[in-house]
């Protein structure tokens, strides 16, 4: 949305680069050639979300549209180098090799690795599907294995829909308890909550109280009421000894609102038994009194929370603790209730708000098995940590070609070393990204995409898992560059390619079947604001305002949410045209209960005992051991100014202190003779590396703590300002074998490291 004065004018604008998705205020001014430039870009104080907060990576979409290493162009790589070309070029070459490898190996021999900003990117989000059709192959990966695979595997077992995921309700909550996450630097994550940090302030403002458990003091520890230091991999043995109190003490009660939809509680007291406080206490490092005391603190508060994130589901028992975190929320009566853990009624394009409420299919795993290791199957996908051994492992069904979209696994994925080498052992790779970077330097192709500031905007992936229910549509706030096409038709195009319809297909074929789709499906689907409508009249009625791609996606999925017109149906209801009365986001209120309605569990109930985590308290029983007997573990940690593996090309972002560093207590430091700034060699399983020492009681000794995404000093990359900072690849270290066999998720938090001065 779009206010113009002479020769500035203001846009607004959702940040798309991390999940809080703050409200952005957009100055333009037009210079003497008549050029558009960016002036200045600050919180947009009127977002109906985010009031204006922002954080320093907000600001910086002005230096990334403007960064010179930013493709502008497609690459080719010739004799080894990457050279710019024409997008007819382009097209061509793809169009040339990939039917090659199709009819040579099959379609399984392609593979397709989608990555995070694919998940903030509103063309990935509605494209990528068809990306994926049109390839015609199972052998699919994404970042959600090195990420939060575990909370939908949870969710789907326990609610019956992998999306069914709860979030904290920050803003009326009294007690929230936060596992494995830091939202002072991540700004929260599968909790879309703006300015999480304000909100958790508000929390003790309002004499509630918040307790974070974290092998680290983190900055969201430091502002807590209570840091509960922990063993790293052993949150699971933690919260099964709450739920034990819980139950053994006679604290344990699930409420009268959902008490008739829970299912299984009976199969929980003896399923924790073992987990007493005394039992866990030395694994976990967490005094028996201390655990006591939080199960007491969450079965007294008025209302109380359990939040776990990547520190909870990028270890081995990822599943079961994500599992874990909705049995204490419900045990302590706070499942689904104002001030617990609720579940967001997304305005458009929510897989729960679909079909009929309050059962269905259920949740299933292993519809088929990666070939050389046996992975099962998770939500249509296998583990990226597998990727490699894919590539390299000779036989029938062997990945011969690859396509990325918005990912970067050479430094976001276990043994990158491994995976790197790989790469090159292809015939043919696409890229479709921003910049030549770690991965990309393997890639035949890379198609850029617009930046971030030449395409419009939805978080219909995020709002999903948002403490408030809320849309907001951001316009593009600048036009697209000349020649270049909109993400969803680079999407769409290699797409027609891959189906053999040649460097010529018209983008427009996928998004008319896409969108005649989404159609057909709902005016079939009886609970539907169109069920039993004529097709070709809705779509007659989308194509009269003038929208294609993404936009009339949107504009369908919102008239046809919960909060929509239905082409008439409902007057009051919001539309494409609506929300573009609301520049600063429409807010739809605080989140309301949706139990039963948003259960999709064959049996209508919320199945809070399934198998496949009860058996699984037999394996983390067993691990306790190994558990214990480590000398360094190494987990993650992430920095407010840093954004995964790509946002180190951007100056202001990176200058300063050297943030990768490996944090190191200073009990451990003096037994190996280490010193602040120093390095320190560190080793695993699987690789080794040197790394800049820093010395700080803010860590668990015993744990070591190095960031992930850097390591940009590998050849053939094009980002200067990311090379004179490179910082060393965590993922080096991280192990491809070792992983949360329910989902399928890298362990990236608790990998067993030796260290030694360098
Ligand atoms: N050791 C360790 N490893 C980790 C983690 C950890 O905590 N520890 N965290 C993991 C997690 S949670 C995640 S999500 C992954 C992230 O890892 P990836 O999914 O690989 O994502 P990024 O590192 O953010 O790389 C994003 C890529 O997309 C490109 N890009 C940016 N915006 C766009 C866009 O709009 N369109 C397209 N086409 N391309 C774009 C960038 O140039 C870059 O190449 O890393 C994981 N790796
Ligand atoms: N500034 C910034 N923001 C980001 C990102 C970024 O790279 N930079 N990445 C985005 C992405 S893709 C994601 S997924 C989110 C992640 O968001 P968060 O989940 O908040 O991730 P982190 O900030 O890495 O915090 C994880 C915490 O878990 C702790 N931890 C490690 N191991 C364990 C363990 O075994 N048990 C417990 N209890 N804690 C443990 C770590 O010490 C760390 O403090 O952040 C998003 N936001
Ligand atoms: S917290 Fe920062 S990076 Fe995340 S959406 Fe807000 S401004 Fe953007
Ligand atoms: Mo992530």
């Amino acid at each position: 949305m779009t206010e113009t004065t002479s020769e500035m004018r203001t846009a607004t604008r959702t940040c798309p680069l991390c999940e809080a998705g703050c409200g952005l205020e957009i100055t333009i001014a037009r210079d003497e050639d008549g050029f558009e430039r960016v002036q200045r870009i600050r919180g947009d104080m009127d977002d109906v979300f985010s009031h204006g907060f922002i954080c320093p990576k907000g600001s910086t979409l002005k230096q990334l549209h403007d960064d010179p290493d930013r493709l502008r162009t497609p690459m080719i790589k010739r004799d080894g180098v990457h050279v710019a070309v024409t997008w007819v070029e382009a097209w061509e070459e793809i169009a040339a090799r990939l039917p090659d490898v199709i009819d040579g190996h099959g379609r399984e021999s392609i593979g397709v690795f989608i990555g995070n900003p694919g998940a903030h990117s509103l063309s990935a989000m509605t494209f990528s599907r068809a990306l994926l059709t049109g390839l015609g192959t199972r052998a699919r990966f994404s970042a959600s294995t090195v990420d939060q695979m575990p909370r939908h595997v949870a969710a789907g077992h326990v609610f019956g829909s992998a999306v069914a995921v709860p979030v904290p309700d920050l803003d009326r909550t009294d007690h929230l308890v936060i596992l494995g996450a830091n939202p002072y630097a991540s700004n929260g994550s599968l909790c879309t909550a703006p300015d999480f940090p304000g909100r958790l302030e508000a929390i003790q403002g309002r004499g509630g109280k918040v307790v974070v458990v974290d092998p680290r003091r983190s900055r969201t520890a430091d502002h807590a009421d209570e840091w509960i230091s922990i063993r790293p991999g052993t949150d699971a043995l933690l919260l099964a000894a709450i739920a034990q109190v819980l139950i053994g003490d006679g604290l344990a009660d699930v409420g009268d609102h959902v008490r008739a939809y829970v299912g299984g509680l009976e199969r929980l007291g003896s399923a924790f038994a073992p987990f007493t406080p005394e039992a866990v206490a030395s694994p976990t490092g967490v005094a028996a009194a201390t655990i006591r005391k939080m199960a007491q603190d969450l079965a007294a508060a008025p209302t109380a929370a359990v939040y776990g994130r990547i520190g909870t589901t990028t270890t081995e028992f990822g599943s079961t603790t994500s599992w874990l975190v909705d049995v204490v929320n419900t045990l302590s009566g706070n499942l689904d209730r104002p001030g617990g853990s609720m579940f967001a009624t997304p305005v458009a394009g929510g897989a729960t708000t679909r079909g009929r409420p309050g059962s269905g299919k259920g949740f299933q795993v292993g519809r088929g098995h990666s070939r050389v290791s046996g992975h099962p199957e998770v939500m249509g996908e296998y583990p990226v940590g597998s990727l490699a051994e894919e590539i390299t492992t000779p036989g029938a069904g062997r990945l011969r070609a690859l396509v990325t979209l918005a990912g970067n696994p050479v430094l976001s994925t276990p043994n990158s070393n491994q995976l790197a080498s790989a790469l090159d052992e292809l015939e043919f790779m696409v890229s479709i990204d921003l910049y030549l970077n770690e991965t990309t330097r393997h890639a035949d192709v890379i198609l850029p995409v617009p930046s971030q500031l030449e395409r419009s905007h939805y978080d219909l992936l995020l709002l999903q898992f948002a403490i408030r229910n809320v849309a907001n549509y951001s316009e593009p706030v600048l036009p697209l560059a000349d020649g270049q096409p909109d993400e969803w038709e680079v999407i769409s195009k290699l797409s027609l390619i891959a189906q053999g319809l040649g460097p010529d297909a018209d983008p427009a074929i996928i998004d008319d079947m896409v969108i005649d789709g989404m159609i057909e499906n709902a005016v079939k689907d009886e609970f539907s604001n169109v069920f039993g409508r004529e097709p070709y009249e809705l779509r007659g009625e989308l194509d009269a305002m003038g929208r294609r791609g993404p936009e009339r996606m949107i504009d369908f999925m919102l008239r046809t949410g919960p909060f929509g017109d239905g082409f008439g149906a409902n007057l009051d209801g919001t539309s494409m045209d609506d929300l573009l009365d609301y520049p600063h986001g429409r807010d739809f209120g605080a989140l309301v209960p949706r139990i039963p309605a948003i259960l999709r569990t064959p049996t209508g109930r919320i199945e809070l005992a399934p198998d496949v985590f009860v058996d699984d308290l037999g394996r983390l029983a067993a691990a306790v051991p190994a558990l214990t007997e480590r000398d360094f573990v190494l987990v993650g940690r992430r920095h407010l100014r840093s954004n995964n593996s790509w946002m180190h090309n951007i100056d202001v972002l990176v200058k300063g202190r050297q943030r990768c560093t490996l944090q190191v207590h200073p009990d451990d430091a003096h037994a190996l003779g280490l010193n602040d700034g120093g390095v320190v060699r560190v080793t695993s399983r699987v690789g080794e590396l040197v790394a800049p020492i820093e010395v700080t009681d803010a860590i668990r000794p015993g744990v070591v703590s190095l960031p992930h995404g850097w390591g940009h000093d590998l050849p053939g990359t094009q980002m200067r300002v990311a090379a004179e900072h490179a910082g060393v690849n965590a993922n080096v270290l991280t192990d491809d074998q070792a992983l949360d066999p329910l989902s399928g998720t890298s362990v990236l938090n608790g990998i067993p490291v030796s260290l030694e001065p360098a």
